[in-house]
């Protein structure tokens, strides 16, 4: 797939200075430290989002101009289930994840990153629950799969099925260090911004194909 062209366009610490809803938007949530900002740098092909090893780097909401087939933001969310910030600060970004996916009419999608090695922890039970009762549409990606050897992969595979939410896409299994399943990524968010967008469109009495 072509390559994709990215640029960071806002860093929000509140809701005041959430860019303009003139894109689709696809955001990335999950645990902090499960890969969120190194899958982004992956996608974009450049290290434009921080990354490191230690939980809770990112603490703002990231929106990436992607122009790719189509323009949309990329949504870097703030890992959540870290315990070592204190409640306070806990609590503010929790409102303000909350107040985005509530009002963004141009979330098209959030993309739910669930490390390999651990599956759906508790944490993760309660993203999906909350997604689900927002009526937000989720994929499921998990993460780091190079930490797991390739013969172990399927019965992992298997123990998590049943733990998928019905309603969600997925699984794909990816790896940031060396690339696995990152093109795939790339072709369903595609296929999903276009056939999302042309619903939309036929919805409101128009094509938008070409
Ligand atoms: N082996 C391996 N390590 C990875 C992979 N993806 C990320 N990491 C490492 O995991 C750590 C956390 O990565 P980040 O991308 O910062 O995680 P994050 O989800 O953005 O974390 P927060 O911003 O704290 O929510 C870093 O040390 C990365 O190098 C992967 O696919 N494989
Ligand atoms: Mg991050």
């Amino acid at each position: 797939m072509k390559k994709w062209h990215g640029e960071l366009i806002k860093t929000a610490f509140t809701k005041e200075q959430f860019p303009p809803e003139r894109y689709p938007e696809i955001a990335f949530a999950g645990r902090s430290n499960v890969g969120k900002s190194s899958l982004i740098n992956v996608l974009l092909g450049t290290k434009i989002a921080k990354v490191s090893s230690n939980p809770g780097k990112t603490r703002s909401i990231n929106f990436y101009m992607v122009e790719a087939k189509s323009k949309f933001y990329l949504v870097d969310l703030p890992g959540f289930g870290y315990a070592k910030r204190d409640k306070g600060e806990r609590n503010k970004w929790a409102k303000l994840i909350d107040f985005y996916s509530k009002n963004r009419s141009s979330l098209l999608l959030i993309v739910h990153l669930v490390d390999f090695r651990h599956g759906f922890l508790e944490n993760d039970i309660i993203l999906q629950n909350w997604m689900s009762s927002q009526g937000l549409q989720s994929l499921v990606v998990f993460t780091k799969v190079d930490k797991v050897p390739t013969t172990k992969r399927l019965s992992f595979l298997k123990k998590y099925a049943g733990q998928m939410p019905p309603e969600s896409f997925g699984p794909l299994c990816v790896s940031s260090v060396n690339k696995t399943g990152v093109e795939e990524l790339k072709s369903f968010l595609i296929n999903y911004i276009d056939s999302t967008l042309e619903e939309k469109a036929k919805d409101l009495g128009f094509s938008i194909k070409n």
